[in-house]
């Protein structure tokens, strides 16, 4: 059986390659694809974070890790999301302009979707406008909105604001590692979610209205 703990060390030390014939091989013996994610992929994304605050990595050890963590989500995808179930809602995704982290937004969408919701994301670093654009053209009933830095969580409400402005009726909400309730109350949005479960049934209350 691979060992989780394995996994987690080679996302740590960027093995891309490693992390996905692992990932692969564990999905093959049948461990569980949410422990794989939860026990493997996220703990050692997150312990590379801490690092980099203590100074103990540098960004190029920060991308590689990151590129590692992506090749994993890749093999696990199609089991998060089996994409098989009616549609339960219409979810436009992406992460707030200036901000390129989007490995929690894509995890996000995937559960989403995984749930039975159809979801268009319009990538990283995203302009308020194209979040409506978006919204009209899919016509979407929610909007998801990530913000991993200080520095762009602002941007959060400018989307709220140009939704409101541009007179749609799709729910706004927002998440990412700086946001929290109070902050999304704070700025007006319909619903914050900290984790990509707990994403999926916020989604599922702000759609039923
Ligand atoms: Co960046 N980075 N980074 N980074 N990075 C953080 C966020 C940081 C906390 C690291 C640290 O200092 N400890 C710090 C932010 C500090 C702050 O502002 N408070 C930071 C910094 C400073 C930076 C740069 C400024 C570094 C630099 O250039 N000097 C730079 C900024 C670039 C930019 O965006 N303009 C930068 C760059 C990068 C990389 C490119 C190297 C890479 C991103 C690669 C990529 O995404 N493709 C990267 C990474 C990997 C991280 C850390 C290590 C991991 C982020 C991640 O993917 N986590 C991160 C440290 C950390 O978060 N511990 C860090 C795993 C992911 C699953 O979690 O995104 O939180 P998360 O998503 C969760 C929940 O938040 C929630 O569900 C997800 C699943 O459970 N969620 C939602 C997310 N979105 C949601 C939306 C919802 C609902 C829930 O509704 C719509």
């Amino acid at each position: 059986m691979v060992d989780l703990i394995k996994i987690k060390d080679n996302v740590i030390k960027g093995e891309v390659d490693e992390v996905r014939d692992m990932v692969k091989k564990a999905v093959d013996e049948g461990q569980e694809v949410k422990r794989i994610l939860n026990e493997a992929l996220l703990p050692g994304i997150s312990i590379v974070g801490d690092k980099y605050e203590k100074g103990e990595f540098f960004l190029p050890e920060m991308v590689i890790a990151a590129t590692a963590m992506r090749e994993g989500l890749k093999v696990l995808s199609p089991f998060l999301a089996p994409g098989d179930i009616e549609a339960a809602g219409t979810v436009v995704m992406g992460t707030a302009k200036g901000d390129i982290h989007d490995i929690g937004k894509s995890i996000v969408g995937t559960m989403l979707e995984g749930a039975g919701f159809m979801v268009t994301d319009i990538g990283v670093d995203v302009d308020p406008s194209k979040f409506v654009e978006a919204a009209k053209e899919n016509n979407a009933n929610l909007i998801g909105v990530s913000a991993l830095l200080t520095t762009t969580m602002m941007g959060l409400k400018d989307v709220i604001e140009t939704v409101k402005e541009a007179g749609l009726k799709a729910k706004v909400m927002v998440g990412g590692a700086s946001i929290t309730q109070e902050f999304a109350d704070e700025i007006g949005a319909d619903g914050y979610a900290p984790d990509a479960s707990s994403a999926v049934k916020k989604a599922k209350e702000l759609v039923k209205g």
